[in-house]
This record gives structure tokens, C-alpha cells and sequence, in this order.
């Protein structure tokens, strides 16, 4: 045994607990310990079954992706090998019981495949979530799944990540049994009925469900379809539906070796590198310097906000969404009216998608309060400002409220633009006030920017990180400055795509580009959602900053003017209509070419990898400039904004994820070729053969 398995006898069963925190990853040493103690089981006549079990909050939730991370990268050459364990556990002779709790994932459900039987509790959940780092299940989890649940479940498993919960996986045959109360004794007491029981389910040996690839066609082609569309350009998930598909045409050993193949293949890519960066980036944006667990934090359990537009509205749905009680505040009643209808319409429409039930919208429905006045503000703990974007009036209403809240309450301003130094100066507490930067629409959109002016306090900052987990977001700390991090890199990248257009390319050429390249959406169409408005305003607000005779984007004017403000008036660089997906518009394309011709600026066909670069490579070096500047502490939380909150493929890591794999010189060189000025910390990384990932390691 070693120090993470642990094995106790009762009544005849061997309990073995895997104690591994914090998610009792197969770590070096766990597949050991088991084995280990499955062979001490089957030699001890007192024993007549094997329970396997997680310590604390959870059962495995997979293989080390530390371990994974070496392998991936080169650095060792041993990837985690659990065949010969499986193969002992499914072969020992006496029955062997796995007992989940938590999240069995990954390498941690393919453990509990190999049992004879899996008991769990009515709140766990098991998953194959490894296309989500590109890889595959590489430990027979794609040859045992659809032995247990059939190849349709299987391939709805492996290609979306998506855990099943209890009730579901009991359904599909994954669970032989739901335990009420105490999961160990429940365990046990399955564990000595299975033993009387004499045969034991041999999940390799089940093929009642696997059917063979003739009746399997249509799913394995619609699968494929599915995993093309909605994991665009990912190569993991067809790579998963390859390996089950061994599992229906081969014998299992020989599935198997095909599924190990398969596995290293995609371990060894280039996007399985990059997603696993995505997932230890996202985890690390929670580490802040002068912050550590013990730094205090407030209790968060009522909150108001004011403003009940779009954002107020759906930061209002965020906090109830989280069972935080929540006044929304507007000064007139239309609007709050306005607000709480379209509020009460967006829950409806989750209601009807069976997202969750009409008791559960009521119940939120419940801890939203509108109101007109600033009634019950002085009792809360968190008070967000959501109104229209203005100094003058958001400092009136930082002085209104500061006058009222409580000393301990924390007043959060959601500006997108504008100085919280500012705003906070009109307060007596700048230390309790910090930036929440929300992403539209704020109930659903991942990403929370966290803005730490110059005297928010540390509390205050772990505060609302412990807010966003709360929120199930993902708070990124970022620093005071002009867009902050991600629409502070949007801006270039949003200029260079319109110098594009008056260069020659059209809007639907550099959106296909963009969207090829995988982002969500093209700039194009993501300019008309949020409103040419609002890009013409940003860009008069700051205009003051432009040098003379600096290039300046000619058609954005032309647009506002013209009235085409983007899907709200049904044309902006596109045309809109009901079902609201743009449609190239030869008008537009007119102007453009009019605009360009009365600047004097050529045209010429543009192609895909020069949009690619510039739009690309503009961003990186507004990220290296942030980086430089201190106002985001890793390259990796630029990238995990990028992730969660403007649609920049995972696949590709993350836009300076990105620029270590195109090569740090050459997107130097580039940014040399297209006259722009590089950022410091670029040359320097170049200087030095250095990557944004070893500045990151550097600083860890
Ligand atoms: C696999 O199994 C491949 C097999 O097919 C092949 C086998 C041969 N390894 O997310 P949290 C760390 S691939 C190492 O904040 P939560 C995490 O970095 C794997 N570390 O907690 C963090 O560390 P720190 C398939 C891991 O409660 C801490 O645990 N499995 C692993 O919000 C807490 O994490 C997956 O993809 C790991 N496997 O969520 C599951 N997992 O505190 C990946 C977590 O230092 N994990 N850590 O920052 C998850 O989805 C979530 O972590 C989980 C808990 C749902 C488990």
C-alpha cells in the first residue's frame, strides 16, 4: 500500500480508500496502492469482497493532468499506464465494488468501469471529459462505455465531456445501484450480497449492447457531424468516436491497443498542449500575489444594484441564480418594469429548454426585488453599479450610495471603460470599492473581470474572486487601465478589421477568416451585436488620444450616421433579418470601397493568413503590452479572459498561448513588417528565446 490508498476490513470487505487530495488524481502511487491492495484481498481468506473508495469530497476525478502535462510536452516519457490494474481488478476473483461520490471523471471513471459492480450516492456524477483537453479516454474507457450504456450514450458521452448525474447513470446502466445514507456501509453491505451472488460482471466481456458496425453506421455518422459542429476543428473528439468505433469492429484487447494508439496521438498534439494549459490557466487566475487563503473575506448574502438594463438585469440573475437575495434599483418605472420583464421572459425561456423547473424560476424570481428607492440598501453586503456609462453620473451615485451603505459594504462599479480610481475618489472608502466587470449577457457569459484600483483592498479582491466561484464564473483579477485586459486588446484587433475592409477584404471574408481560424464569431458580427453606437462612442471618448494623423477607421462613422447600428436597427455591417444571422450587404460593401477611394486608400485582394496575422498578431501585442504594465499578472490570465469571455478557440490556448506556438520572432518580425510599434516585453521575450509561458513560470 502506499500513503494514498488506504485499506480497512469490515465485515469481510475490503475497504480500499484512494486519499489523494484535493481530487484523488491516479497520481504516481494510487494505481500501485490499488493494485497492492487488491492482491493483498484476493489472498486473505477473511476477505470475500473489495470496496474501492474516494477520501473526502470526491471519488477519482481522472488521471494526474500534471503527469499528462510532462508527457504532452516531452519532458517524461512515461504517461500514466492503468492497463495491467484494470486487467487485475476485472480479473480478481472475488467480486470487486467501486463506490462513487462526487465526480468520478477521466481516468477515475474508467477505474470504476473496470469494477464488477458501481454503487454511488444520489449527488455523484461520472464523465469522460478528456476531449476537453484534447484527448481521449487512453485507459479502455472507450472500448468498456458502450459495453455499459451502448454506443449512442457513448458517443453523446465522449464527444460532448458532459458528466451524467445519478439518476441518468443508473438509467443508461452505468450505475448497478443508488445508495441512500452512508455510501461505505451501503457499499459494504452491496459488496457481501454481490459475494453470495458467485458470478461477477465482467465489463470487457458484456457485448449485449455493443451491436456491430453495420447497425451502428448512422450513429457513428451523426456523431462525427455533431462533434464537427459543435467542437469545431477539434480533432480529440473524432478521434474518441475512432476509437469506439474499434470497440464495436474488434475483439476488446485489440480495441484497446487501437484506443492506446489513438490516445498518444492526440496526447502528443498540439491542441491537447494547448488545452491543458487552458485548464491549469483557468485554475491559476485565482492565485493572486498578497493574497492567500487566509486573507478575510466578506460574507456575500444580500446585494442591490443599480440600473435594470440589460446588464443590471442579468448581473441581478447571476447573484439569484446563486441564491443571493438582490435589490435592483432604477429611477424609473418603466424601465424597471422593462427590465423585469425581459428578467422573468429569460427565465421562462430557460424553463421551457428544461433547463430547470418553474418552481426553481420562482424561486429566483423570488430573491429579485425591483424598486425605486434606495430602501433596504443600508443592510446589504454588496452593492453593484450598473447604470449608463458616465463619470459624471457614476460618481454622483457612488456619492449617493456611500453616504447609505454600511461600512463593510462593498460597492462594485460594472463600467466597462471608465477609471474606478475616479469613481472611487468620490467615496470615503476606496479601499471597498473594486471593478466587476460583467460580460453580456451576464447571466450566462463565463468570464468576470475583477478591476483592483489603486486602494482596493486585498479582502476586497479575494471577496469578489470568492463572488465569482460562488457566481460559477471565473473572476480574473485585472488592472486599471483603459478596456481593462479584454476590451483593451479588442480595440486594436476591432480597427485593424475595419483597416482590412478599406484595404480590400469584406466584412463576411474577414469574419469566414476569423471563424476559421475559431473564434466564435467574426469581429464583424460581434461590432453589430454590441451596437455601432457603442464602438463610435468608445472611440469618441478616447479620441483625445489618437496622435495627429494617425489612422483613424473611416467607416464606423459612416455607419452611425447613417443610422445602421447593428442588429438593433436590423443593418450595421451586415444586414439583419428575423432570425438575426448577418447577411453581406452590397451596400455596405459600396461605401466601403466609396470611403476607401476618397482617402486615397488602394485596394487589392487581401488574403486570409495576412487577416489572420493582423488580427491576431495586434491583439498579442496589446496583451504583451498589458503584461508589461502589470495590469493582468500572468499571460495565462489573458488567456483564460480570452477563453471565457470573447469566443477565442480553447483549442488554440488562448491569444498568448497562441503566439508561443506561431514563434515569438516571427510574430515580431510580422508586427515589424505592418509598422506597428512592439511592445517592450515582446522584444525582450524574443532577446532572450523566451515564451510568454516562461515569463509566466518565471514569475509562478
Ligand atoms: C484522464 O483521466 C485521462 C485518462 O483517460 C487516461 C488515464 C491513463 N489532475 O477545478 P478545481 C486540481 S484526463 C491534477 O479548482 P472544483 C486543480 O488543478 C483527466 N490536478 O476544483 C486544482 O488545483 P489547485 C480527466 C487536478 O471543485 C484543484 O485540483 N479528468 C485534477 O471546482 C481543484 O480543482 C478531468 O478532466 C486532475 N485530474 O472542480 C477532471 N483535477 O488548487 C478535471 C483537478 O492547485 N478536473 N485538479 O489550483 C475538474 O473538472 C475539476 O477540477 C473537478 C473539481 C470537477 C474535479
Amino acid at each position: 500500500m502506499t500513503e494514498m490508498v488506504r485499506v480497512s476490513i469490515t465485515s469481510g470487505v475490503a475497504v480500499v480508500t484512494i486519499d489523494n487530495p484535493p481530487v484523488n488524481a491516479l497520481s504516481p502511487g494510487v494505481p500501485e496502492g490499488v493494485s497492492a491492495a487488491i492482491d493483498r484481498a484476493e489472498r486473505d481468506p477473511a476477505v470475500s469482497a473489495v470496496l474501492i473508495m474516494g477520501a473526502g469530497r470526491t471519488f477519482v476525478a481522472g488521471a494526474d493532468i500534471k503527469q499528462l502535462e510532462e508527457h504532452a510536452h516531452g519532458r517524461s516519457s512515461s504517461a500514466p499506464n492503468l492497463h495491467g490494474l484494470l486487467k487485475q481488478i476485472e480479473d480478481c476473483t472475488k467480486p470487486v465494488v467501486m463506490a462513487l461520490h462526487g465526480t468520478a471523471l477521466g481516468g477515475g471513471l474508467e477505474l470504476a468501469m473496470a469494477g464488477h459492480y458501481r454503487v454511488a450516492s444520489p449527488d455523484a456524477q461520472a464523465g469522460q471529459p478528456e476531449v476537453n483537453l484534447g484527448i481521449i479516454p487512453g485507459a479502455e474507457g472507450t472500448q468498456r462505455l458502450p459495453r455499459l450504456i451502448g454506443v449512442a450514450a457513448a458517443i453523446d458521452m465522449l464527444v460532448s465531456g458532459r458528466p451524467v448525474k445519478a439518476p441518468e447513470a443508473a438509467r443508461l446502466g452505468l450505475f448497478d445501484k443508488i445508495i441512500e445514507g452512508d455510501l461505505q456501509s451501503g457499499g459494504v453491505a452491496f459488496a457481501l450480497e454481490a459475494s453470495k451472488y458467485g458470478k461477477r460482471h465482467k465489463t470487457r466481456e458484456r457485448n449485449e449492447k455493443l451491436g456491430t458496425l453495420q447497425s451502428n453506421a448512422d450513429l457513428f455518422a451523426s456523431g462525427r457531424e455533431q462533434a464537427r459542429k459543435t467542437r469545431r476543428n477539434q480533432t480529440a473528439p473524432l478521434a474518441a468516436i475512432d476509437a469506439l468505433e474499434a470497440a464495436v469492429a474488434l475483439p476488446f484487447d485489440e480495441g484497446c491497443r487501437k484506443e492506446r494508439e489513438i490516445a498518444e496521438q492526440c496526447l502528443a498534439s498540439e491542441q491537447a498542449r494547448a488545452l491543458i494549459h487552458a485548464f491549469f490557466a483557468e485554475r491559476a487566475v485565482s492565485k493572486i500575489r498578497g493574497i492567500s487563503k487566509d486573507t478575510r473575506t466578506y460574507p456575500i448574502r444580500r446585494a442591490a444594484i443599480l440600473g435594470s438594463g440589460t446588464m443590471g438585469g442579468g448581473i441581478a440573475m447571476a447573484l439569484a441564480n446563486a441564491g443571493i437575495a438582490v435589490i435592483v434599483k432604477d429611477s424609473d418605472q418603466q424601465a424597471l418594469d422593462r427590465g423585469m420583464h425581459t428578467v422573468r421572459q429569460n427565465y421562462e425561456a430557460s424553463v421551457s429548454k428544461g433547463r430547470f423547473t418553474r418552481e426553481v424560476m420562482d424561486e429566483r424570481l423570488a430573491l429579485i426585488l425591483p424598486q425605486l428607492t434606495y430602501e433596504g440598501f443600508e443592510s446589504v453586503d454588496l452593492i453593484i453599479e450598473a447604470v449608463f456609462e458616465n463619470m459624471a453620473l457614476k460618481r454622483q451615485v457612488f456619492a449617493e450610495i456611500d453616504k447609505i451603505a454600511r461600512p463593510e459594504c462593498i460597492l462594485a462599479t460594472n463600467t466597462s471603460t471608465l477609471n474606478i480610481d475616479e469613481i472611487a475618489d468620490a467615496t470615503v472608502r476606496p479601499h471597498m470599492v473594486v471593478g466587476t466587470h460583467f460580460f453580456s449577457p451576464a447571466h450566462v457569459m463565463r468570464l468576470l473581470e475583477i478591476v483592483r484600483g489603486s486602494r482596493t483592498s486585498n479582502e476586497v479582491i479575494a471577496t469578489a474572486l470568492a463572488l465569482a466561484k460562488q457566481l460559477r464564473k471565473v473572476g480574473v483579477v485585472v488592472g486599471n487601465c483603459r478596456g481593462f485586459v479584454g476590451n483593451r486588446m479588442m480595440l486594436p484587433y476591432m480597427r485593424e478589421a475595419h483597416f482590412l475592409a478599406e484595404e480590400g477584404a469584406t466584412p463576411a471574408q474577414v469574419d469566414r477568416a476569423l471563424q476559421d481560424f475559431g473564434m466564435a464569431m467574426g469581429i464583424f458580427a460581434v461590432e453589430d451585436m454590441g451596437g455601432i453606437d457603442l464602438s463610435w462612442r468608445v472611440r469618441h471618448e478616447y479620441k483625445h488620444l489618437e496622435k495627429p494623423g494617425e489612422r483613424v477607421p473611416l467607416v464606423l462613422e459612416k455607419l452611425y450616421h447613417l443610422g445602421r447600428l447593428g442588429q438593433k436597427s436590423g443593418a450595421g455591417w451586415y444586414r439583419y433579418e428575423a432570425d438575426r444571422k448577418p447577411i453581406p450587404d452590397p451596400e455596405v460593401e459600396r461605401l466601403i470601397e466609396k470611403t476607401a477611394k476618397e482617402a486615397g486608400i488602394p485596394r487589392r485582394a487581401i488574403s486570409d493568413e495576412e487577416i489572420i496575422e493582423r488580427c491576431i498578431y495586434i491583439m498579442i501585442n496589446e496583451g504583451a503590452r498589458i503584461l508589461e504594465e502589470g495590469h493582468a499578472q500572468r499571460a495565462g490570465d489573458i488567456d483564460t479572459i480570452y477563453l471565457a469571455g470573447y469566443g477565442f478557440p480553447a483549442y488554440r490556448g488562448g491569444p498568448m498561448w497562441y503566439a508561443d506556438t506561431v514563434g515569438l520572432d516571427k510574430i515580431l518580425n510580422r508586427i515589424r513588417a505592418f509598422r506597428w510599434e512592439p511592445s517592450s516585453l515582446l522584444k525582450r521575450l524574443v532577446e532572450e528565446g523566451n515564451t510568454f509561458a516562461g515569463f509566466d513560470a518565471a514569475r509562478a
